[in-house]
C-alpha cells in the first residue's frame, strides 16, 4: 500500500481511545483515517439485445407493417422490405435495444397482435 495505490481499502484496524502507549495521538489524515478512492470511472457499457419477428402462416402483410412503422419507427419502405424478409426467410430483425426497451418493444408488440388476434411472434435475444 503506497500513496500511489488508488485500489478500495480502510486502514484502521483498532481504533484506540487513548491512542499507543508512549506515543501522541493523531488526528485529521494519516493511519486511523482513510478515503475510498475509485481508480476507473465506473461505466459499462450496456448489453445489447435484438428484436425480432417470426413469420406465420395467418397474420396479414399489412399488419406486421404497421408493426414495423408503430413500434419501431420503420418508414414504409423500410418495413416492407423488414416484413418480406420475415415472410421469405422465417425470421428478421426490428432493431437493437438495451434490455428493458427491447422487453417492453416485444411486450407491445405482442399486446398489439393478441388484441387483433394474429398470431404474430416477437422475441428478443442477446447479442
Ligand atoms: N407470412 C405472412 C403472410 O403470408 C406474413 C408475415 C410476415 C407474417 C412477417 C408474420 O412476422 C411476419 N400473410
Amino acid at each position: 500500500m503506497t500513496e500511489t495505490d488508488h485500489s478500495s481499502s480502510v486502514f484502521n484496524s483498532s481504533p484506540r481511545l487513548s491512542g499507543e502507549p508512549g506515543k501522541p495521538r493523531r488526528s485529521g489524515s494519516g493511519p486511523g483515517t482513510a478515503v475510498i478512492t475509485r481508480t476507473k470511472p465506473q461505466t459499462k457499457r450496456p448489453s445489447l439485445y435484438r428484436v425480432l419477428l417470426l413469420n406465420d402462416d395467418y397474420t396479414p402483410m399489412e399488419f406486421v407493417v404497421h408493426i414495423l412503422e408503430r413500434f419501431f419507427s420503420k418508414d414504409r419502405d423500410e418495413a416492407n422490405t423488414i416484413m418480406l424478409h420475415v415472410h421469405n426467410h422465417g425470421v428478421g430483425e426490428c432493431g437493437i435495444y438495451t434490455y428493458e426497451v427491447a422487453e417492453t418493444k416485444v411486450t407491445q408488440v405482442m399486446d398489439f397482435a393478441r388484441k387483433h388476434q394474429h398470431p404474430l411472434q416477437c422475441v428478443m435475444e442477446k447479442k
